[in-house]
């Protein structure tokens, strides 16, 4: 048996041709955390050069199952996050694999839509989700939208309704909670919460004035991933997480008149 001295951590999630988002948004966060990435793509996004247009091309459901295979099979992981799935059909293969292999590190981004983009996840796709993946998560991540979708309660516009509804996706089985206001709440500060079943914790930060933040909640499930990946509590992995995405927002920069990334490597070079 080898034992890998880097932590390794697998993402199951659409590549996004624009390299700011999805599994792409992943690997550059699993690398700020030393973490050695790995992926299984599920769907692949491009965007049209004149509208920026989000068309989605899901992958072959075997070839799914063969990158799968590679990794889980061949290899193994410290830890597992899922992103875009896309398709029942992938979330059923994502929550076999999950099974097959007792993968326990599982953080699940339960992606809805793309900013920019309408919906590219249906509703009933979703509510799939949120009965087979979710109940195997370690940490959900949903944003403001997802958390009012899961949760059934709608728009959520409060710190209080953003708390409540963390409450009700716990219900529905992962272990930990951090829902994601960000600077979207009717609140002075950019707010999430972490909730774990025991307690809330409600975690802010300056607001930061910007739209460039594509990416932001992939690298935000990543780099949480990657920090349980290295053996960190669930806590301190979502707590140095949030200091990390918070550096990356904070020197975001357009890539077009469409689209701005985060600067994975922003805290790397201010310390
Ligand atoms: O940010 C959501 C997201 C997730 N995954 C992929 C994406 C996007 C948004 O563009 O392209 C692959």
């Amino acid at each position: 048996m080898i034992t890998a001295k880097i932590p390794r951590a697998l993402t199951l999630a659409g590549s996004d041709a624009s390299g700011g988002a999805g599994l792409e948004a992943d690997l550059k966060t699993f690398q700020e955390f030393c973490v050695y990435g790995m992926t299984a793509v599920t769907v692949i996004v491009a965007q049209t050069p004149g509208e920026w247009a989000h068309e989605v091309f899901p992958v072959e459901l075997s070839v799914i199952e063969k990158q799968l295979d590679t990794i889980l099979a061949g290899i193994g992981v410290d830890a597992m996050k899922t992103g875009m799935l896309g398709t029942n059909e992938i979330i059923e293969i994502g929550a076999h694999y999950v099974k097959k292999y007792a993968v326990e590190n599982l953080v699940v981004d339960p992606v809805m839509v793309c900013k920019g983009a309408d919906d590219v996840m249906n509703p009933d796709t979703v509510r799939y989700l949120s009965k087979t993946l979710l109940p195997l998560a370690k940490v959900a991540t949903p944003n403001l939208y997802e958390a009012g979708f899961l949760s059934g309660l709608g728009a959520i516009t409060t710190l209080e309704r953003l708390k409540e509804a963390a409450k009700c996706i716990h219900a529905l089985g992962p272990e930990t909670v951090v829902a994601k206001g960000g600077a979207k709440l009717d609140h002075p500060l950019a707010v999430d919460v972490f909730y774990d079943g025991r307690e809330f914790i409600v975690l802010e930060s300056e607001r930061i004035d910007t739209n460039w933040t594509h990416g932001a909640g992939c690298s935000y499930s990543a780099a949480i991933t990657a920090g349980i990946a290295a053996g960190e509590s669930v806590r301190d992995a979502v707590f140095n997480a949030r200091e990390f995405i918070v550096a990356a927002i904070k020197s975001s920069f357009p890539l077009n008149k469409f689209a701005g990334p985060l600067d994975h490597a922003a805290r790397r070079r201010i310390k």
